[in-house]
Order: structure tokens, then sequence, then C-alpha cells
């Protein structure tokens, strides 16, 4: 169709690369952004400084959508982690925004990095929380050195894809440095291809 005819017309200058169903763009010197669709829970790249980042709740608690996924994936060891973490309110683990680190259990990835992105249509500033959401202190402080994101928010948190997709791809852009790579794994089509404009945009 329409999008995937504009996929093929991808390698912009040079600086990206369409290959096997990803896109490829040097978002630094030293880092590398791709662009993928599929399942996160499938993906690693050593198990021992790669990461994978869950779209969680504030309590820690499973969910559906790709937090459902991932504890299906992991095991049930995973709730028991992510319940141990200590709550800074009542009910309430990871605020908004934040984020906190379990191991990954019967994942072949290293460790997941359990973030809190804003409901869109509960939060003033969704955009500031998103931004915050996609900020990679606590996987620099962990050493990762590769990263796989999901659409952050984009499912029953209700984020219009298109303005997901600017703010998660600047945010990148901005926290790549000591990143080898960062991947987004995209489950559905119609965020892959927001993801695919915002970069060819941005970077
Ligand atoms: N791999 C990659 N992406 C996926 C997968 C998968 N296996 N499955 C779904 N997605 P959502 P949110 C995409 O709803 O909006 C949970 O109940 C999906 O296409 O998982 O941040 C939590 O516990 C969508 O684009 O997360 C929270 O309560 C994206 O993942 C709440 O949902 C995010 O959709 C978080 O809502």
């Amino acid at each position: 169709g329409i999008a995937r005819a504009s996929i093929s017309t991808s390698a912009i200058g040079g600086r990206t690369e369409r290959k096997a169903g990803m896109d490829l763009f040097q978002i630094s010197p030293s880092s590398v952004l791709k662009l993928q669709r599929g399942d996160i829970t499938k993906w690693f790249v050593n198990g021992s400084t790669d990461a994978i980042v869950n779209a969680a709740n504030e309590r820690l608690q499973r969910g559906g959508g790709v937090d459902g996924a991932i504890h299906r994936a992991a095991g049930p060891l995973l709730q028991a982690a992510c319940l141990e973490i200590p709550e800074v309110q009542p009910g309430v683990r990871c605020p908004t925004g934040e984020a906190r680190i379990t191991p990954a259990f019967q994942l072949p990835v290293s460790r997941i990095i359990h973030t809190v992105g804003p409901i869109y249509d509960a939060h003033r500033h969704p955009e500031v929380l998103l931004r915050k959401a996609y900020s990679l202190q606590l996987a620099k402080e962990n050493n990762i050195e590769y990263i796989a994101f999901p659409s952050i928010s984009c499912g029953v948190f209700g984020y219009p894809f298109d303005e997901a997709s600017n703010v998660a791809i600047s945010t990148i852009k901005e926290f790549s440095d000591n990143f080898k790579e960062v991947h987004f794994v995209l489950f559905e089509d119609e965020v892959y291809n927001a993801w695919l404009e915002s970069a060819r945009k941005l970077l």
C-alpha cells in the first residue's frame, strides 16, 4: 500500500538504511537508533548489557498490553520482584515519569526497566511526563549499552501516535550518548509508521 511505498524511499542522504524490516539512524558518533516492528519480549542483544523497557503502571502491578506480555514471558518471579520495590506513597511504587529496574527472569535480556508513561487525557502536560519516561538515566546508572523501548503510553493510556513519536525520538536523540544502540520495537504498523516519520524529520 501507500505506507510501504513511502518506506521504500527512506534512504535520505545516507543517514538511513533499510534492511530486513529495520530502519537505522546514526544518532551520535557512537550510537545508532533502530526502528523495527515486533514483540519486545523476544528482543535481546547479549544478556549482560541489554535491557527492555516496560510500559508499566504506578503500582507496578501486572496489567495488559506490553506489560502483560512481558510478565507472561518473564514468569511469576517478575511480579514478586516488582512488589518488593518500596511504595513511595500508598499504592505508588513508581510515580508517572519515573522508572524502576528489575531482573528479567525468563526473558533473554538482562534487565527490565519499568517506566510509567502519562495517561494522555488525565495529565495536564503529558509531553513533559512522556519525555521523563523516555529519559535514560536509570539505564546509564546500570551500565546498559543496548536498550529497547515500546511505544510508551500509546495503548491503554491513549497517547496519539504522531505526538508520542516526536517526544520519543527527540528525547532519545538527547540522551543517546552512552548507548551503543537504542531500539524501538513497535507492535503495530501505524505506530511504526509514526516513529519512522518522526525519525526522518528529527534525526
Ligand atoms: N511488544 C511491543 N509492543 C507491544 C506489545 C509487545 N509484545 N504488546 C503491546 N505493545 P500499552 P500504555 C504496544 O497499553 O499505553 C498496562 O495495563 C501497543 O501496541 O501496553 O503505556 C499497564 O499495566 C502500544 O502501542 O501501555 C498500564 O496499566 C504500546 O505497546 C497501562 O497498560 C503501549 O500500550 C499502560 O498503558
